[in-house]
Order: structure tokens, then sequence, then C-alpha cells
């Protein structure tokens, strides 16, 4: 099994539920070590430039708008496997398609309100860990 690493973003509807711990625990119960963290209200700026890759979409506003209207709280994350098995934790984009158990499934409200963020490939996880930490702030092995 290859150790890999993440980026998770616990998202302003989460953060302001008082859910942080609750969702740490979840990646603690996986396997999954927290080696880099920090809170933080995004810029619309920074938002946009994290999200980048959607640009075109036709949700990319909402979704900047959303990711600056408050804190976050930025992680890493780092075990076998990490981006797959975060991404088996949130569950669906949509917490309506969430498995029963998945983050998303208990802590989400909507699509864009979907209390999490994860890293779709090793390739963009090491992008955006970079976007937020400098190499000196990661823990890791
Ligand atoms: P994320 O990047 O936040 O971990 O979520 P994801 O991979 O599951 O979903 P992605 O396709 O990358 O979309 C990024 C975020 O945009 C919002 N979204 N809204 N209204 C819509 O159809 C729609 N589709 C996506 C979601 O908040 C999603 O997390
Ligand atoms: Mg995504």
């Amino acid at each position: 099994m290859a150790l890999e690493r993440t980026i998770s973003i616990i998202k302003p509807d989460a953060v302001a539920k008082n859910v942080i711990g609750q969702i740490y625990a979840r990646f603690e119960q996986a396997g999954l070590k927290v080696v880099a963290a920090k809170m933080k209200q995004l810029s619309r700026q920074e938002a946009e430039g994290f999200y980048a890759v959607h640009r075109e979409r036709p949700f990319f506003n909402a979704l900047v708008e959303f990711m600056a209207s408050g804190p976050v709280m930025i992680q890493v994350l780092e075990g076998d496997n990490a981006v797959a098995r975060y991404r088996e934790l949130m569950g669906a984009t949509n917490p309506k398609d969430a498995a029963p158990g998945t983050i998303r499934a208990d802590f989400a409200d909507s699509i864009d309100a979907n209390a999490v963020h994860g890293s779709d490939s090793q390739e963009n996880a090491a992008t955006e860990i970079a976007y937020f930490f400098p190499q000196t702030d990661v823990y890791g092995r």
C-alpha cells in the first residue's frame, strides 16, 4: 500500500456547526494522520485560486462565495491510500446520495454546503497541499 497525503478542508457550514472534532475523529478511526493543520478565512481570491480547475463550471461563483463565507479548517492527512480512503469517508458530493455513516451523510445540508473537501487525485493533492502549506509546515514521514 502506498503512503499518500491528501488535503481535507472542513467547509464553513461544518465549522459553524461546531463539528470539527467529530470530523477529526473519523480521520483517526480510518487510520489517517493529521500532519498539518490551520484555521483560515479565505478571501474570494484565495477560494478562486484553490478551485481554479472548476472555473468554467456553472457552480463556480456559488462555490467560491460559499468557501469565503466563513472560516474553514484545512488539514493534510497522511496514510495508506489517503486520497481514496478520505474520499470514501466523505461520501458523495450531494449529501442526498452519500452512503450512511459518511461525513457528508451525517453533517452536510446540501450539495453547496457539503461539509468537507478532499483532493480527487494524488497529483491534485500535491498542488492543493502546496497551495496552503509551505513544506516546512507539514510534519509527516
Ligand atoms: P470537493 O472538491 O469539494 O471535495 O467535492 P467533490 O470533489 O465531491 O465535487 P466537485 O465536483 O469537485 O465539486 C466541487 C464542489 O462544488 C460544489 N458543486 N456544486 N451545484 C452543483 O451541481 C455542484 N456540483 C459541485 C460542491 O460543493 C462540491 O463539493
Ligand atoms: Mg473535487
